[in-house]
């Protein structure tokens, strides 16, 4: 008999009867979105459990990108990675600005820092990297170059909720970040996303976006969008926050159980734990070199004829789709590692409620 489905993730959700006394307060209040009262608490727990200075909660990851590119009013190029989700990249493109790719560094599959100079011209305003699978990138060295040339930095990190570097979240860094609570991320709000800021004033800016511009009731002071997330989203994550760090370690056993059943498994290579960083365990990719019987493709296939769907993130490269694939920068000679890895990753099934035994049997399958 065939097991069921196990997908790539599968999203936590609330305890339904919390969730409810939740909603009885909307349903009471008629009060659904635009600043509510559970959308003001969010931000200020969400603030307090990631000690950054300043959440704006948004409806997704991918309008706080495209806002946040208004925020600091980025045009002209900026220099991103293209190994990973379209929407990093679409951002730019929303805003009119040129996408300049650089290569990734196979062993976080993170930009690599060392070749972002040589990718700057005279209109680069800014550096758009991200946290890969939760991996922080090299945040010191990307801020020496950020200075050095006048650039702006925006880190995507969507897949990095709760990581810490040294016991200082990984949103304090850059001068905005971005995050996402889409319902396949390690927390989510079924849709939502945030962005993190340090002073005040960017703040009230971003939340002025957010609103169609609005400051008050009759001064618009940009040309703002509708981003806002509404009262169910914010009252949803309120109860999904209380539950995370039992989360996280659910992932981290997980993730180690993986890593032991993988141990020495020729032509497969996984992802080790960084010093000093606390991770979020969001992903699990393994990737396949030469050294094993099958290639990629045929892994992935073979693990789906047991039932089993991890997924390729991040296959093809974003630099490979059309409205990119022209560009310069996107030339394969330019991008040869994240071209490597991008042939090589499965992202295999993690998610807290995974049981044990379907890791064992992944394993297994991976080993047979
Ligand atoms: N930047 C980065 C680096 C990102 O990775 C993302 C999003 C963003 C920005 C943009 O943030 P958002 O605007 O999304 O907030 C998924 C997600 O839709 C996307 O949020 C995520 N990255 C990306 C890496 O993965 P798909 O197309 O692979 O998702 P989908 O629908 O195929 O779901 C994957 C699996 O999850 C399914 O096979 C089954 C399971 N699943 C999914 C959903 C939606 C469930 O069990 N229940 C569900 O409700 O993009």
């Amino acid at each position: 008999m065939i097991s069921p489905p196990i997908f790539v993730t599968q999203p936590d959700l609330p305890d339904l009867e919390e969730f409810i006394i939740s909603l009885k307060k909307i349903w009471n209040s008629k009060w659904l979105t635009n600043n509510g009262e559970f959308h003001q608490e969010f931000e200020k727990e969400l603030a307090e459990y990631l000690g950054v200075k300043y959440v704006s909660l948004f409806a997704n990851g991918t309008l706080a990108l495209v806002s946040a590119l208004q925020v600091l009013r980025i045009s002209g190029e900026v220099i991103t990675t293209p190994y990973s989700f379209v929407a990093t990249t679409h951002a730019l493109w929303w805003n009119g600005i040129t996408p300049v790719f650089v290569d990734i560094e196979p062993e976080t599959c993170n930009i690599d820092y060392k070749k972002i100079e040589a990718a700057i011209t005279p209109k680069t305003t800014a550096i758009l990297p991200v946290h890969v699978y939760g991996n922080p990138c090299e945040v010191s060295e990307i801020e020496k170059i950020a200075d050095i040339y006048g650039l702006k930095v925006i880190y995507d990190a969507a897949h990095a909720f709760g990581v810490k570097i040294d016991n200082n979240s990984i949103s304090n860094y850059g001068d905005l970040s971005i995050l996402s609570f889409h319902a396949t991320k390690s927390f989510n709000t079924i849709e939502g996303g945030a962005i993190i800021s340090h002073d005040e004033k960017t703040k009230k800016r971003i939340d002025y976006l957010k609103n169609f511009g609005f400051a008050d009731e009759v001064t618009v002071v940009a040309p703002g969008i509708n981003a806002k997330m509404n009262e169910l989203q914010a009252a949803y994550g309120l109860l999904q926050l209380k539950k995370f760090e039992d989360k996280i370690e659910k992932r981290k056993k997980i993730s180690e159980f993986y890593r032991e059943l993988l141990k020495g498994t020729k032509g497969i290579r996984y992802m080790k734990d960084i010093e000093n960083v606390k991770h979020n365990y969001a992903y699990f990719p393994i990737f396949v070199d030469d050294n094993y019987p099958l290639n990629r493709d045929e892994l992935y296939f073979k693990l789906q004829e047991h039932n089993i769907y991890g997924r390729r993130y991040f296959y093809p490269l974003i630099s490979e789709f059309p409205a990119y694939r022209g560009l310069p920068s996107a030339r394969t000679s330019n991008l040869m590692k994240a071209k490597e890895v991008s042939h090589q990753v499965i992202c295999l099934p993690i998610y807290p409620d995974l049981d044990l035994k379907d890791v064992e049997r992944i394993c297994r399958i991976i080993k047979s």
